[in-house]
């Protein structure tokens, strides 16, 4: 059973430690550190995991490819979970659970590095990852059914962006379409049907507020950078007391 309430995240593209670690704290409900399209490389991934302080929301890295050596490193480093782009088929999703989950499930490789110490639940298993996969291709859009099937998947996430282009519309035009046949509602639908969450990229109150009516529930709403710009609103609260 999924959790049902809309949470929504920030996306760390700055690949600075100390401002991506700092979002943990900013009250959204869960952060991405974007090693993609975003500046996270190996060593920001590890620094920014290296300064929470508490893990007071799940910070997950969205991988540059689906690739299980990628997968491995960012959990390796701590991460709670990653964000696989480009998945376009049921076979491309169970990979990516693959690479995140050790044996039995899984094909992850263990290699107890100091601090990177596998860590074991109680029942002396390995906890499981969160894993999420992108659906943001015309191919991926017809696999969604199976993609969200898959056994162990969390969320399937849209990255609208990409699947505009692919699909030859625009952004705010895919999100406006609500039939029940269009792209976004059949994803939503297929995640209910099997049950995971349903996760897409605003990231703009507007587009948040669009994704979050057709049934999202894991919701980008801003990049670091637009929170950064944000603190200009700090200035006007400063004038309206002035006032
Ligand atoms: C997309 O919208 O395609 C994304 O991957 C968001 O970064
Ligand atoms: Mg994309």
């Amino acid at each position: 059973m999924t959790d049902p309430a809309v949470r929504f995240g920030a996306w760390a593209t700055l690949g600075e430690p100390r401002t991506a670690a700092a979002l943990e704290t900013s009250g959204l409900d869960w952060v991405v550190l974007d090693a993609q399209h975003g500046h996270f490389d190996d060593r920001a991934v590890r620094d920014t995991l290296a300064l929470r302080r508490e893990r007071r929301v799940p910070l997950l890295v969205r991988v540059r490819a689906n690739d299980p050596g990628l997968i491995g490193r960012a959990l390796d480093a701590g991460a709670d979970g990653v964000i696989v782009p480009l998945v376009d088929s049921a076979a491309d999703a169970e990979a990516a659970v693959a690479a995140a989950s050790y044996p039995p499930r899984g094909v992850r490789s263990w290699g107890p590095l100091p601090g990177l110490e596998r860590t074991d639940g109680a029942d002396g298993r390995p906890p499981r990852p969160f894993v999420a996969v992108m659906v943001e291709t015309a191919q991926g859009l017809d696999a969604v059914a199976g993609i969200a099937a898959v056994d162990g998947l969390d969320m399937v996430f849209v990255g609208p962006f990409d699947l505009s282009l692919r699909l030859g519309t625009t952004v705010d035009a895919l999100l406006a379409d609500l039939r029940p046949e269009a792209p976004l509602p059949r994803i939503v639908a297929a995640c209910r049907d099997a049950g995971v969450l349903a996760g897409a990229f605003g990231p703009s109150v507007e587009r948040a507020t669009a994704l979050t009516r057709l049934g999202f529930t894991r919701v980008v709403v801003a990049l670091d950078t637009d929170l950064l710009a944000g603190g200009a609103a700090l200035a006007d609260r400063v004038r309206e007391r002035l006032a």
